[in-house]
């Protein structure tokens, strides 16, 4: 028996631990599914890494089945060891409340709560049940469930024994586990989907489910694998920091450049993981990368994909504009907010709010190297400011070249661009 789902999801490589493949792949074959995946508020924004099981909680949705987003208003109260090597801070209940706010607005992006489709998401937050648990309930109905013995064989808790786990952190797994316990009461949830730090948590919701319905109650878990480049760096890190889906933390634009410096080595793996173009297109780019690789093609479609589907396409034309203008040089197709955004990135200087030649101001702005230097290049071309190049040794960069009166973009040679700020 198979299941096309499924397998979409293991050639994908999605698939990575399955508390009972068969039973699950009967379960899929035989009905529409609800199924839930949680994210904590310990951050106002996720980053590439955590969407993935969001990403194939899409897939399922697809296919027909119900996804259940949970935000963490409970569980962010107390903090998940998984993955942790040292007890986490507890956040302020400000903190997590800005935090859920963030998160939910970008599920918003991922998934459509309103329709009235069979299948469509709904969001729920742990709070709504944890929060009103009495000490005395949580230790009666469900601590008696959970035998230490079973709590210590967990790799995310046997790994801070030495190191030291707190009570609170050592009793995260059981709330993660009354969750998967409600939501298969409360919402139909038969499955749980998580990276793989997740796997304790997700079997602990099993062994609740288990001791509190009948033999025949099934549930299932998936853990989806880490994300790994074939240089073996670290997956998602760009050069400043971590790849935010927040467009105030990472724009657009270097969200789109992100993806486009894939490497011909991983951007097969990243379309299959990432995005929702069909096997079909993916195995056409893969010859592309293997026979004209210069293209970049798969690249091009790698972060158009993502780049429209977190951001629209008002923040792909965006992205696409900036690229554009930064290879051709003619910066004048952009409005100073994109030229703010195209910068961000490149090295800044600040210097006194002044007229000044321009062979002094690139001199003082440690653009040219000295002053025969600046005149060199002055004179050669090699000098633009805001994509206009300057050759004549007497000009004065006044306020007509300051953008908001604040900065000016001087590119000295093909590529190298400085952003040099006015203070004062
Ligand atoms: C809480 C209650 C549940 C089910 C799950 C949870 C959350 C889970 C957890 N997940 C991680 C997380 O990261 C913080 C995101 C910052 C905005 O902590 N206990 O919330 C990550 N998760 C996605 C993947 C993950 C995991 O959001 O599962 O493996 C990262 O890829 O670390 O009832």
């Amino acid at each position: 028996m198979t299941n096309a789902l499924l397998e979409d999801l293991a050639w994908r490589g999605l698939l990575y631990q399955q508390t009972d493949a068969e039973g699950m792949e009967k379960l899929l074959n035989e009905q529409s599914v609800s199924l839930y995946c949680g994210v904590d508020p310990t951050a106002d924004s996720m980053h590439i890494g955590h969407i993935v099981p969001l990403l194939t909680l899409r897939r399922f949705q697809k296919a027909g089945h119900k996804p259940v987003l949970l935000v963490g208003g409970a569980t962010g109260m107390v903090g998940d060891p998984s993955g942790r090597s040292e007890e986490r801070q507890l956040q302020t209940v400000e903190q997590i409340d800005k935090n859920v706010q963030g998160l939910k607005k970008q599920f918003e992006r991922l998934f459509d709560f309103g329709s009235d489709a069979a299948n469509t998401a709904s969001l729920v937050n742990n709070y709504d049940w944890i929060g009103k648990m009495s000490l005395i309930e949580f230790l009666r109905d469900y601590g008696k469930l959970v035998n230490v013995n079973y709590l210590l064989g967990k790799d995310t808790i046997a790994s801070r024994l030495d190191t030291g786990i707190s009570f609170t952190e050592f009793t995260y797994t059981i709330i993660q586990g009354i969750d998967f316990n409600h939501l298969y009461d409360n919402h139909n949830v038969r499955i749980q989907v998580g990276g793989s730090d997740q796997w304790g948590n997700i079997t602990t919701g099993l062994e609740v489910i288990r001791k509190t319905h009948e033999e025949e109650a099934k549930a299932f878990g998936i853990t989806i694998p880490l994300v790994t480049k074939a240089d073996g760096t670290k997956f998602g890190k760009s050069a400043s920091g971590a790849v935010w889906l927040d467009a105030q933390k990472t724009s657009p634009y270097e969200f789109y450049q992100f993806w486009i410096n894939a490497a011909d080595a991983d951007v097969i793996k990243y379309l299959k993981i990432f995005t929702f173009l069909t096997r079909e297109e993916i195995e056409a780019l893969e010859v592309g990368v293997q026979e004209e690789a210069h293209l970049r093609k798969a690249q091009k479609a790698l972060a158009e994909e993502m780049t429209r589907l977190i951001h629209g396409e008002e923040g792909l034309e965006q992205a696409i504009r900036i690229t554009a203008a930064l290879f051709s040089g003619d910066l004048k197709a952009l409005s100073v907010e994109e030229m703010k955004v195209a910068f961000a990135g490149v090295p800044s200087v600040e210097v006194a709010k002044e007229d000044k030649n321009i062979v002094e101001l690139i001199v003082e702005a440690g653009i040219s190297s000295s002053k025969r230097q600046a005149r060199e290049d002055v004179t050669n071309g090699a000098i633009s400011i805001n994509g206009e190049k300057i050759t004549d040794l007497e000009y004065v960069v006044n306020s007509k070249d300051r953008l908001e009166d604040a900065f000016t973009i001087v590119r000295r040679g093909k590529k190298k661009y400085h952003m040099v700020k006015f203070l004062g």
